[in-house]
């Protein structure tokens, strides 16, 4: 647990000496040549009721995504299998919902559950907000980790999204965890938010009852007919210092360098890993953004003198 005034501390360091910080904690915890690759599937696209004013899925804005229904078990295995053979270890499947409803669409997520798990991936979903019994469902099902972002401090919460309040997230966080399913909370920069919004965010996943598990770092990718599509882009050295941070501060969990890969050179975002993030989102696609070709992350792997993903080009991934 960290106070905001104990996260600025160790934000504001020298940047040196931050980095020396952050490698010393990971260095502790994780071998340095262990970074997680999780590939990322969109299994319901678009028309999402919820307002966040960051996302291309959205039915408040006008962006260009189309809407996908639900994915069948076997298209989402295919994919899974793609993905596992590409060298991922973990698959994350993500739908717009503000919640799901109980029936046949929730039980065809049990059975993608089950069979992510069964091909010997881990296996991770984001679906919204849930109740006690689907958390417990999906923790039967063999569920790895539940992906749930606070996306921000408490108090910039309500200028990003007006449809469902901070509490809520955290209700949803706590039913994960009552289920025995492992959390994945982070959020995304780039927002607008300031300085002290980040640690904020960092603070309130501190003192969940749970430590998460892992923190995606996501930064914002404008969509076309969001409120936010012309925001700007997040400073680099802002980047590495929150990993940094975050790292020093869940010196357990997997710090994910999440969407934004596809603007960061190859050098920051090796900066990065010197931070202590020690997991990327792998594959061509996130949800519905780009993120860095598979080439070009074997290339980036090369370039760590760290064992290499198979390249996407030479596989079916996509
Ligand atoms: N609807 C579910 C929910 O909101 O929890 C699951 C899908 S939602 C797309 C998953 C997460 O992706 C969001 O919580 C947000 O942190 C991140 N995200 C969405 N759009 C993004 C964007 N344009 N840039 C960066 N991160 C984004
Ligand atoms: C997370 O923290 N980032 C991922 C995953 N969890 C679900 C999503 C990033 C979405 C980026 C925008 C898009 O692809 O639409
Ligand atoms: Fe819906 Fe999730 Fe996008 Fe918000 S982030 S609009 S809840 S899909």
């Amino acid at each position: 647990m960290k106070s905001l005034e104990e996260l600025q501390a160790i934000y504001r360091l020298p940047l040196p000496e931050l980095m020396h910080r952050a490698a010393e904690v990971h260095k502790a915890h994780r071998d340095y040549s262990d970074i997680q690759r999780c590939a990322l599937l969109s299994i319901k696209t678009g028309g999402c009721p919820e307002d966040c004013t960051y996302c291309s899925q959205s039915a408040h804005y006008d962006s260009p995504v189309t809407r996908q229904p639900l994915m069948t078990v076997d298209e989402v295995r295919d994919k899974a299998q793609a993905a596992r053979d590409a060298g991922a270890t973990r698959f994350c499947m993500g739908a717009a919902w503000r919640s799901p409803k109980d029936g046949p669409e929730f039980d065809s997520v049990i059975e993608m559950v089950k069979s992510v798990r069964h091909l010997g991936m881990e296996a991770c979903v984001t679906l919204g907000m849930l109740s006690d019994s689907q958390a417990e469902r999906l923790a039967e099902a063999g569920l790895t980790a539940y992906n749930h972002n606070i996306d921000t401090s408490r108090r910039f919460y309500p200028k990003v999204i007006t449809t469902r309040t901070f509490d809520d997230r955290i209700r949803t966080i706590q039913a994960v965890s009552r289920a025995g399913i492992s959390v994945c909370s982070g959020g995304i920069i780039g927002m607008g938010e300031t300085e002290e919004d980040r640690l904020m965010m960092l603070a309130e996943l501190s003192v969940l009852e749970t430590q998460p598990e892992s923190v995606p770092i996501n930064c914002l990718m404008p969509s076309q007919g969001t409120p936010l599509q012309m925001a700007d882009e997040v400073d680099s050295i802002e980047i590495v210092r929150l990993i940094a941070t975050a790292r020093i501060t869940f010196p357990n969990a997997r710090v994910r360098l999440s969407a934004g890969r596809d603007r960061m050179n190859r050098e920051l975002q090796i900066l990065c890993f010197l931070a202590g993030a020690d997991s990327i989102f792998f594959g061509e696609k996130l949800l519905t953004a780009p993120n860095p070709a598979a080439s070009a992350d074997a290339a980036l792997f090369r370039a760590m003198g760290l064992p290499e993903p198979a390249d996407c080009a030479t596989t079916t991934c996509h």
